[in-house]
């Protein structure tokens, strides 16, 4: 009954029908594991393998007839192809269906990750563990996960899910047990949920460290934030326009006894322009909104229609978002946060001041074009906002001082001169007050104490991003995260091979992709991205082209640069490749500010405006990149804002160091941000860039739970039968180990520690946990019958 390839007559005639176009599908590039390194014996049993078809995706389909070249494969709509048996990628057994960490899968492949994910995320189960990272999938509705009922479940252990909780709550047991400061580090695309993440995190460490009120204080500083920091855009309702971290410091007895808030690199452009369908930073919105009518009044408030920089994008509101409403939480939380009603209107006349900013107009006043503005409602409002005089506001947008050498000439401006000059100042001031209420905000969440070693940080930053097309900010970003992908690197690959390798333990070194030829691409000195690009910043002539050509000059050998036509120069990030625009990247970089704007801030008779001239000047007095004076005429000095963000960067990189860091990767199912629609493509491309794969392989095949010898034969010593009043750590570790028969294969006896595979250690801590109990319970009621 069989045929000449093993086939049942039935099954031969399915294959018969073959459809002609569907075969055979050529290799996809990722190696994963396949049929090649599965043996013939395994391969037999396999009755599930995956098929790649045309589109990209991946299909379960069943083996009809398999050899060497090529497998007869049925779909699950009963279509029957005929595959090169080398692309079939085994499928794992239904009973694995939905596992809560992708190491306990059999077959670790990308089409199983991704269908593993894929069936749990039907399930409202966004959360699953990849080895030691948690991976959460965007539901883009509300899941009944998160509240009271749940935090109790994660504290108690009675709900062991993947969950942030459960990262949070290891987060705070291991700060409190090793008295090592934590960090939670939060990464993926934008709209991927970082920011929703970040909160929940928040939330559970609130609830577990609360009490003394200051929790409530930090819960109320996302509000604010989002308010100022967040907008619209085209991937994301509620977009952040900076990276964040927050840092809770606890006091000994695992209580918050405050905070402290870290932002980086605001999107100050947005101030000024965005595109069709974005909007401004929500807080905008929210004042035009819900503003009362004395501050209307006293304003001269409108409607958000009025307001230039707010209607170049044609998007004034979002589906479901009630502004008027969001306002007053922003306003309770400003006072929640201690920041005074008088500062709130101070506040709120910057914001004004800013949309009224920009209706000013210009009319020419010369035959060489020259301008100034017009003296309307708008430049009268602005000049009584922030309290200047109208004529020094009037020649601070037409006019120019410059300082050549030590002379000073007056410059006048032309329309896009002084167009420029009027968006640097309305910028200027947004991002000052931005950075103002972060240090409002700061001071209200204070730590008395001195660092204590007991902190948890949440980071909450961009991810990598990769647009058609791709500008300075972008080229920020991803460098960031590059950085923090090598953290990510050193932390679960190399410091882990280091680790078995000195302690002598015997360890199949695992190879992994290290990022450092990318970082050295932006970061060498002199010939380094960055380097070239403040060189060529403070360059009275430099352009955006003869960046692009400076870069392809000095790089082009560099195996992770390409210098591509004109302004285009490419990145091979470890992300995936990245071409960036050079157009703009001057300007950007060095975010001159003029001398006239500072000093008009600080002739102003509002305080705020003095508080941002202060520190305009203090930064302006740090390092400079060059004779910046001499380029095109700005008189300020200051770092540039590559150099600027690279320090941020190394800062963070330094706290970071510091903490025993948990890994959260957030992943945008869909890019049109609905609830049930998983894009097997997308989720793909992002579980490669963030090495969710490799690490749950690196994990599995390795000991990854570790402890000292000291601190394992102090921890559970007390567990043994035998006396070990006079034995050294490591024979009360061996000797526990053989007390509770852990499996030789299951450990390793290094140097200087033990090596666990994963789950073992479980198992002695709940012995210790029950037998503790037991003494407890013992002793309790011995007390009562002593009572
Ligand atoms: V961006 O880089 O700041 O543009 P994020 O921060 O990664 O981005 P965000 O947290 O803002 O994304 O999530 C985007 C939207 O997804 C939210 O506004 C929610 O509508 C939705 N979301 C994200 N996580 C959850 C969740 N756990 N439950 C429900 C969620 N909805
Ligand atoms: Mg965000």
């Amino acid at each position: 009954p069989y045929s000449r390839h093993g086939v049942s007559a039935e099954e031969q005639s399915l294959t018969d029908d073959v459809e002609p176009g569907a075969a055979p599908i050529p290799l996809p590039q990722s190696d994963e594991r396949r049929w090649s390194d599965t043996s013939a014996y395994t391969r037999k049993k396999i009755l599930q393998s995956w098929v790649q078809l045309p589109n990209g995706n991946w299909e379960l389909g069943k083996i009809l007839s398999t050899s060497e070249e090529e497998s007869v494969v049925s779909l699950p709509e009963g279509k029957v192809i005929k595959v090169i048996s080398e692309t079939l990628v085994p499928a794992n057994p239904d009973i694995l269906d939905g596992v809560d960490d992708l190491m306990q899968l059999s077959y670790l492949n990308e089409p199983s990750v991704l269908y593993n994910l894929n069936y749990r995320y039907n399930h409202d189960m966004i959360y699953t563990k990849a080895g030691p990272v948690l991976v959460a999938v965007n539901p883009f509705k509300e899941v009944p996960l998160y509240g009271n009922r749940f935090i109790e479940a994660y504290r108690k252990k009675t709900n062991e899910s993947p969950h942030v909780y459960a990262i949070a709550d290891t987060a705070i047991r291991e700060m409190i047990r090793d008295e090592v400061n934590q960090s939670i580090i939060i990464s993926g695309e934008s709209g991927a949920g970082k920011t929703e993440t970040a909160k929940i995190a928040m939330q559970y460490l609130a609830a577990l460290g609360g009490g003394s009120g200051i929790e409530y204080e930090i819960l109320k500083t996302n509000p604010i934030l989002e308010a100022f920091g967040n907008a619209k855009t085209l991937r994301n309702d509620n977009s952040s326009r900076f990276g964040k971290l927050i840092e809770i410091h606890f006091s000994e007895t695992g209580k918050i006894s405050g905070a402290q808030v870290q932002t980086f690199l605001l999107e100050k452009s947005r101030v000024v322009q965005c595109a069709e369908g974005e909007r401004s930073y929500h807080i905008f919105y929210q004042l035009c909104a819900g503003a009362s009518p004395a501050l209307r009044e006293k304003l001269n408030l409108t409607s958000a229609q009025d307001y230039k920089y707010l209607g170049q994008s044609n998007c004034y509101s979002i589906n479901g978002v009630d502004d008027a409403e969001r306002f007053h939480s922003v306003k309770e939380a400003l006072d929640i946060v201690h920041v005074s009603k008088e500062d709130q209107e101070s506040v709120f006349a910057m914001l004004a001041a800013v949309l009224w900013l920009g209706n000013v107009s210009f009319t020419v006043i010369d035959n060489e074009n020259h301008v100034e503005p017009v003296a309307d409602e708008s430049l009268s409002t602005v000049a009584k906002l922030i309290g200047c005089n109208i004529n020094e506001l009037k020649l601070s947008l037409s006019k120019r001082n410059m300082r050549v050498g030590k002379d000073t000439i007056v410059q006048k401006l032309t329309l896009p001169q002084a167009i420029d000059a009027r968006d640097a100042l309305a910028k200027s001031v947004y991002s000052c007050l931005f950075d103002w209420l972060v240090e409002q905000i700061n001071k209200s969440l204070a730590v008395g104490k001195r660092r204590t070693g007991r902190s948890i940080s949440i980071l909450d930053i961009y991810g990598f991003e990769s647009f058609d097309k791709n500008s300075f900010e972008q080229f920020c970003i991803n460098y960031a995260n590059e950085r923090l992908q090598q953290h990510f690197n050193r932390h679960l690959f190399k410091l882990e091979q280091e680790e078995y390798i000195q302690d002598g333990i015997d360890w199949t070194r695992v190879d992994f992709e290290d990022n450092q030829d990318c970082l050295s691409l932006f970061e060498k000195k002199p010939l380094g991205l960055l380097s070239l690009l403040d060189e060529e910043s403070t360059f009275p002539n430099g352009t955006d082209l003869t960046l692009a050509n400076k870069l392809k000059q000095h790089l082009h050998s560099n195996s992770c640069f390409r210098g591509d036509r004109e302004k285009l120069f490419t990145v091979v990030h470890y992300a995936g490749e990245v071409t960036y625009d050079t157009t703009g990247f001057l300007e950007k970089n060095r975010d001159l500010l003029h001398l006239d704007s500072i000093q008009l801030l600080s002739s102003c008779s509002c305080h705020l405006p003095q508080s941002f001239a202060s520190s305009m000047l203090i930064q302006s007095e740090k390092p400079v990149v060059g004779p910046l004076y001499k380029a095109g005429g700005a008189d300020s000095q200051r770092l540039s804002v590559a150099t600027k963000f690279k320090g941020q960067l190394f800062q963070l990189m330094q706290r970071l160091g510091n903490t025993t860091p948990h890994f959260i990767r957030c992943i945008k199912p869909n890019n049109v941000q609905s609830p049930g629609v998983y894009e097997q493509g997308l989720v793909l491309q992002q579980l490669r860039c963030c090495g969710v794969l490799e690490v749950v392989r690196i994990s599995r095949s390795g000991f990854p739970t570790r402890m000292s010898h000291q601190k394992f034969a102090r921890r559970y010593g007390f567990l043994l039968v035998e006396n070990i009043a006079d034995k050294d750590p490591l024979s009360v570790s061996v000797a526990i180990l053989h007390q509770f028969n852990i499996l030789p294969e299951m450990y390793q006896v290094g140097y200087t520690k033990l090596f666990f595979r994963t789950g073992q250690i479980g198992v002695l801590e709940d012995t210790r946990n029950r037998t503790l109990h037991g003494i407890l319970r013992v002793q309790s009621s011995f007390r009562g019958y002593q009572a």
